[in-house]
């Protein structure tokens, strides 16, 4: 156990590759766990899936259920990165980044929108409650928002919500770099590679989106994604110690 006693557990990074994604991004994946060991943070790749299934809407979800899960718990930091980001390894500490007053940090794309690839969040009772709000929209669909904010699963509602959130700092592109995010300078070399060369390989790049009625007709079968995503989290904190 003395192993497991020199990790700085106020430090939370995760990843979900549920669906067969963790052989598909594996590198990924390792490049993670390497981080975390060089920088003394505990990390976790959720890779199993439960018995029900999960599908790749819910797997986006999930990653607000565990951020709000982990700060509940007392983690001082939590890192999200998406399971298709490779993290290099002259990637400084996410301490690097951090600045009084504000708690998320977050790299936009060229169009200015948020990515939720990639978040770093230091705990504070307002980063709490932007985790508790977002939680609580996960029952509304994409096209309630604006057009300009509509994005794919949990993504839309954070640029909705982060866009008017003081308490949302807008990091260097170098910590989410992909294919829309604005060039770098040469010498300028990025810190998280995201989804570059991969997006085909996905299994969920050929899901087609649904519509507002399927989607309102799974909420009636399923119940509210809510409470789903609650049963979701209690299996990944049974199988998986945070
Ligand atoms: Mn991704």
């Amino acid at each position: 156990m003395a192993q497991i006693e020199s990790i700085d557990k106020q430090t939370l990074l995760f990843s979900i590759a549920t669906n067969g994604y963790d052989r598909i991004f594996k590198d990924c994946l390792n490049s993670h766990q390497a981080y975390a060991n060089r920088h003394g943070y505990k990390y976790i790749a959720f890779t199993k899936s439960p018995p029900s299934g999960i599908s790749g809407t819910n797997s986006a979800w999930l990653k607000v259920a565990i951020i709000l899960s982990a700060l509940e718990k007392g983690y001082e930091h939590v890192f999200f990165i998406d399971g298709d980001a490779l993290i290099y390894d002259r990637t400084p500490p996410i301490s690097s980044v951090f600045c009084d007053d504000q708690f998320i940090y977050m790299s936009v794309e060229s169009s200015g929108r948020f990515n939720s690839g990639v978040m770093i969040v230091v705990n504070d009772r307002k980063s709490i409650k932007f985790f508790k709000q977002l939680l609580l929209r996960a029952d509304i669909p994409t096209m309630f928002l604006p057009a300009s904010d509509r994005c794919l699963y949990e993504n839309g509602h954070v640029i909705n919500l982060a866009k008017k959130s003081s308490i949302v700092k807008i990091i260097d592109p170098k910590w989410n770099y992909n294919y829309n995010t604005v060039l770098l300078n040469e010498h300028d070399k990025e810190y998280i590679s995201h989804g570059r060369g991969t997006w085909t390989q996905k299994p969920r790049s050929q899901e087609q989106p649904i519509s507002m009625w399927r989607s309102l007709s799974l909420r009636m079968t399923q119940g509210p994604r809510y409470f789903l995503l609650d049963r979701l989290l209690k299996f990944y904190e049974r199988e998986y110690e945070f």
